[in-house]
């Protein structure tokens, strides 16, 4: 990896631009953000990202999701509130826009399913909001990527290295040998924010700066540790005035929640879970206070 010209994320680098809370916080100056996704067979997948959202600091999260997941994810995470949505298919309607209108950031895609879906080009072409895109999302970003530029200066996709490989048409070898240069090439030409996953993670703004987090180890290579990536990074967007800050640092927490776990001896590289990660969180706060 050529890293050495690049900006790595210290925990010096988070705890100077972590947002800090006032005594008079309150539910809406710590953000409110949306997550939309999970079709009836991955409802672990929104419930993961919005628990991971609340445990970094949201003021309040909302569910957006259809009826008969609502309370196999409310079962796990009594916190959030709850939108319906009829389906994950068609384009959303103007009650539903202008609810997630009243969010500071959205994060769409987890669980979605890969079913041809209007959802996300409607969000995208109506709210003018930071929207995180993952796992599923990615697969439908696809699809209008190359007709709409001018609307996707708040874009952030997070993909592992399979998922950039199907969004630039690149086999994952050729990625590999030059993951900042791909990064930078896809970020300015779709003008998006990308957080590329990996045992090092690059964040690539749309001007293409660059910043990379080696945080992390081989026990999130898990299902369900990108869906709490997605739920933290949310958070960091809707508190921080910066993208990029907020990407790193999001990114950065969560590999060292993984990290801690391992070295504190709570876990090991084999049995760490998503869920950990989520309440590894705590851990990360303490340390960086
Ligand atoms: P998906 O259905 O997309 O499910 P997933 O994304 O793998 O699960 P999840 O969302 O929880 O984890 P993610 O990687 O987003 O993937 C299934 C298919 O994609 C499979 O066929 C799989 O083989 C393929 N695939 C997955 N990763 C690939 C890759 N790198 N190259 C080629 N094909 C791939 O998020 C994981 C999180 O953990 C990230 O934050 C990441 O940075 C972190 N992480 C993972 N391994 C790490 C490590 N060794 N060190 C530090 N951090 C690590
Ligand atoms: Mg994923």
């Amino acid at each position: 990896l050529d890293v050495a010209s690049r900006r790595w994320r210290t925990t010096s680098d988070v705890q100077a631009s972590f947002p800090n809370r006032g005594t008079y916080a309150h539910k809406g100056s710590n953000g409110r953000g949306v997550i939309i996704g999970a079709q009836p067979t991955m409802p672990g997948s929104v419930l993961l990202s919005s628990r991971a959202a609340l445990r970094s600091g949201a003021g309040l999260i909302t569910v957006a999701t259809l009826k008969e997941n609502i309370s196999i994810i409310a079962n796990g995470c009594v916190e959030a509130t709850y939108h319906v949505l009829p389906n994950l298919i068609d384009r959303l309607s103007d009650k539903d826009l202008k609810a997630f209108d009243q969010f500071d950031a959205i994060a769409v895609g987890m669980g979605m399913g890969r079913a041809k879906s209007e959802l996300l080009s409607s969000l995208i072409e109506n709210l003018d909001k930071p929207v995180v895109i993952d796992a599923d999302g990615l697969y439908h970003l696809k699809t209008f990527l190359d007709q709409k530029a001018e609307k996707r200066a708040n874009l952030i996709i997070t993909p592992h290295y399979g998922e950039m490989a199907m969004l630039s048409n690149l086999p994952v070898s050729e990625i590999k040998k030059a993951p900042f240069e791909v990064s930078k090439q896809f970020a300015i030409k779709h003008n998006l924010y990308i957080v590329l996953k990996g045992k090092n993670t690059i964040i690539t703004t749309p001007n293409g700066t660059q910043m990379v987090s080696n945080q992390g180890n081989p026990g999130l290579a898990k299902g369900g540790t990108g869906d709490v990536l997605s739920g933290i990074l949310l958070t960091m967007i809707m508190q921080h005035p910066s993208i990029l800050e907020a990407l790193a640092n999001g990114s950065y927490i969560h590999g060292m929640a993984a990290d801690l776990l391992i070295d504190l001896k709570q876990h090991t590289e084999i049995d760490l879970l998503a869920t950990d990660v989520i309440e590894g969180l705590s851990q990360v706060f303490r340390t960086l206070s």
